[in-house]
């Protein structure tokens, strides 16, 4: 069998869905029923460990100048490596993550305040990001021999470039951060990694699993910090390539920052941004699952997910039911402590989200259909739906638990969706109907990097659902994708000249 959709196989099995802490939040892969075995193990290993944090392996931060000053005198070596060599050591970092699965857990709880099922999936989708990268490697990697004009040979090489910036959100500390990393190392790069300064932890915890695993301490640097770390990494002219997640504002930043210097050589910028994510539901869905697809989609993780649903866009004949079934479903949800497993959903992650966030709200309050009750104290923002009068009322990504409602008149879902383009995002974008043709319809009009039909608009599946966007949402073509290890490698051809004398036709060997 081809070595991906194996590991895609696997993985498929492997990780069955959990139903806790409410039968709502599941985590990514919920598709099977019921509570199974290892999870259970897993929720009964992690329900104690959750309240302390583990110990943190020291000694992991460089500054940035000798971190890409080591990753560049290591490149040289570790470019040659064999793939096969790289790609077993993302498979043991992968062995690794999950024999580290409960403290890894723990520091996700603890700094990123995800709940425990979110954490379980962070670790799931790191250990995922590894074993898929090191199969696509030894598969997408291999020499090509190209069809070229008789009497010539063309072989095709996938080749690193050099030092890569891997700068990560807070949202997956670990499986964004490791996701990117490891796919620019198998690819034959070197990397000096930023995570966000809101989650350094789980990213030296990551970053000293990585070495264990044989990657080499020079070829996997890590540098924390804000945006002046950020800024002095990306705007050094050693640096071969950016790959980013974070916001609309920090990537036109970087790209700025890569064009600055007229001596500086043109070097790739991957990108990865927000979202103004719509969902369509018509008068013919199943109005159980929407509310379900639109409570994960909106609220789960505290609607911290860049596929987060921003926008429910509902038929007009069934607005009413629609909002009312929800505002029920909403009282059930219960936001509190995320390390207690009865809690759905936790905070946000620091005072300026939670600033910004209920800043928001109070400017539009009266607009507020529903919110759900919060502690009184802590970063608590309220899970929120806000009635919108027009769609001009939504420009921006609010990166938090506020699902934004307006109604489409039966006949105008193509003018509709063309306004939620226009605003220029293209991530995910929903639609529930039990209509054919109105799938077609949105299936052509959208403009977004995936598309969500009956189901919920998160937990992209590495590997079988490449995530990530165009436009404003990013740079296209997708993480765990395909086609994503290419973009870190330069491709270089050789053509040889079989006809002339001295038999030129045994020079290559694709060993
Ligand atoms: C992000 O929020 O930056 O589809 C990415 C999902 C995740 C990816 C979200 N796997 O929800």
């Amino acid at each position: 069998a081809d070595p991906v959709e194996k590991v895609l196989e696997v993985g498929g099995t492997r990780h069955p869905a959990i139903r806790l802490p409410s039968e709502l939040f599941m985590p990514e892969r919920a598709n099977s029923e019921g509570l199974d075995l290892e999870d259970s193990a897993i929720l009964a290993d992690i329900s104690g460990k959750v309240a302390e944090m583990p110990s943190v392996p020291a000694g992991m931060d460089s500054d940035v100048a000798s971190a890409i000053a080591n990753a560049q005198s290591v490149y040289p070596a570790w470019s040659v490596t064999p793939v096969e060599q790289r790609a077993a050591c993302l498979d043991r970092l992968a062995s690794l993550l999950e024999q580290h699965r409960a403290p890894l857990m723990a520091i996700a709880v603890q700094e990123a305040k995800k709940t425990i099922p979110d954490a379980l999936a962070e670790v799931r989708e790191a250990v995922d990001f590894c074993r898929y990268y090191a199969a696509r490697a030894r598969h997408d990697l291999a020499p090509v021999e190209l069809p070229g004009p008789t009497g010539e040979r063309n072989v095709l090489r996938h080749e690193g470039r050099g030092v890569w910036a891997a700068i990560a959100p807070w949202n997956f500390p670990l499986a964004i951060f490791l996701g990117q990393v490891a796919a620019a190392l198998v690819a034959g790069n070197t990397v000096v990694a930023k995570p966000a300064p809101q989650t350094p932890d789980i990213a030296r915890y990551a970053v000293s699993l990585a070495h264990q695993a044989g990657i080499p301490r020079g070829a996997l640097q890590l540098v924390t910090g804000g945006g002046d770390v950020g800024a002095a990494l990306t705007g050094d002219l050693r640096i071969a390539g950016v790959v980013f997640t974070g916001s609309v504002p920090t990537a036109k930043a970087i790209a700025r920052n890569l064009l600055a210097d007229d001596a500086r050589p043109l070097v790739p910028l991957i990108a990865e941004t927000g979202g103004l994510n719509a969902m369509f539901v018509d008068s013919t869905a199943l109005s159980e699952q929407v509310v379900r697809d639109v409570v994960i989609s909106g609220f789960q993780s505290a609607g911290q997910r860049c596929s987060a649903l921003r926008l429910l866009l509902l038929q007009e004949e069934i607005a009413e039911h629609t909002i009312e079934m929800l505002v029920g479903a909403m009282r059930e949800l219960v936001v509190g402590d995320p390390a207690n497993p009865a809690n759905d959903i936790g905070p946000v992650i620091d005072q300026a989200a939670y600033e910004k966030l209920m800043a928001y709200r109070a400017q539009n309050a009266a607009r507020i259909i529903h919110e759900v009750p919060v502690p009184a104290t802590g970063h608590f923002v309220p899970p929120t739906l806000m009635r919108l009068d027009s769609l001009d009322q939504l420009n921006t990504e609010w990166f938090g638990p506020i699902v934004h409602v307006a109604t489409w008149p039966a006949g105008k879902l193509e003018e509709t969706i063309a306004a939620v383009n226009a605003k220029g995002f293209g991530l995910t974008m929903g639609l529930h109907s039990r209509i054919a043709r109105v799938s077609e319809t949105v299936e052509t009009c959208a403009r977004v990097g995936n598309l969500y039909i009956n189901r919920s608009m998160i937990g992209a599946v590495v590997g079988s659902q490449p995530f990530g966007g165009e436009g404003l949402s990013g740079t296209g073509p997708k993480a765990g994708g395909p086609n994503y290890l290419h973009r870190f490698c330069a491709e270089r051809t050789t053509s040889v000249d079989t006809t002339s004398a001295g038999g030129n036709a045994s020079l290559l060997s694709l060993e």
